[in-house]
């Protein structure tokens, strides 16, 4: 794809900051964060730029560069995604806003159509709940996919995820993935896994024949199928085993789901290397 050369001052376009990694596109965002925004940029049609960042340069993009606050969320301070959209943001004055939910909040207030919650606080309420089951969820999986995070990084990116994360889990992350071996706690893990993910299933199916549609609220898409979408798209880039395992649950209600997402999942924007390196234009 072309890199363009228009500064950010004359292009109104919104900028999304991605996590860099080797892997291939369209499936090289993988991050389920920045996988939320990506989906919500190309289900509205919303026109954007793109580059991506290595996890070192994270931090000083954003605390230096950009000059963002750390996430109001908690958790690690500066994280991606990030995004820049100069018409709309007026809280910082590079038009800079970090956090996938303030994010996903307020490109939806600048491009209300079509809206992430179509029956307005009611699918509010729904995305909470279905964020409250995805936690339980990701914590069943995140042992089989966070260690294969690091060998899909660039180098760079490798080295600082793999003593952060070691440091962050206190033992080294390449011990963190159960061995082939250790069928007790692969049970334990997919046990976790199942009874939220049926859980999901039973909430996508409805009440006894009654729904069409393979979103909660039924043929209409909002954000909490985008949240389940970019946990499953985590899971596919680093574990397909998994991934085939989750989908296949009960008539395949979470494949069918995911299927209609894979279009928000790749979209791409326009790449537009823009950094640390590159500085930010004040
Ligand atoms: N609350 C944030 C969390 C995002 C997050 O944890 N991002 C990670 C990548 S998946 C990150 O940027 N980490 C930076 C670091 O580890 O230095 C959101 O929802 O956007």
């Amino acid at each position: 794809m072309a890199t363009t050369t228009t500064t950010l001052d004359t292009d109104s376009r919104v900028h999304l900051f991605d996590i860099l990694s080797t892997l291939a596109p369209p499936q090289n965002s993988w991050s389920a964060h920045a996988l939320k925004i990506r989906c919500v940029l190309n289900y509205k049609r919303i026109p954007y730029t793109q580059s991506f960042i290595s996890y070192p340069d994270i931090a000083p993009l954003l605390k230096d560069r950009l000059g963002l606050p750390p996430n109001a969320s908690g958790g690690i301070p500066h994280t991606l995604p990030a995004i820049i959209h100069r018409p709309s943001v007026t809280s910082n004055p590079h038009g800079a806003v970090s956090d996938s939910l303030p994010i996903a909040l307020h490109l939806d207030s600048a491009f209300p159509d079509p809206p992430l919650f179509p029956s307005g606080h009611a699918s509010y309420a729904l995305y909470l709940a279905v964020e409250r089951i995805l936690a339980g969820f990701e914590s069943g999986y995140r042992p089989f996919i966070v260690p294969r995070v690091a060998e899909k990084l660039d180098p760079r990116g490798q080295a600082y995820f793999v003593e952060t994360r070691s440091k962050a889990l206190g033992r080294p992350l390449a011990d963190v993935r159960p061995k082939p071996h250790e069928t007790e706690r692969i049970n334990q893990l997919w046990a976790g896994i199942e009874k939220e993910a049926l859980t999901l299933i039973s909430m996508l199916k409805g009440r006894e024949g009654e729904k069409d549609g393979v979103f909660f609220e039924g043929d209409r898409p909002g954000f909490a199928d985008i949240l389940v979408a970019c946990h499953l798209a985590f899971i596919e880039r680093f574990d397909k085993e998994l991934f085939g395992r989750i989908v296949a649950l009960k008539d395949g209600e979470l494949k069918e789901l995911y299927k209609a997402a894979v279009p928000w999942l790749e979209g791409q924007g326009e790449d537009r290397q823009l950094g640390v390196e590159e500085g930010i234009p004040s």
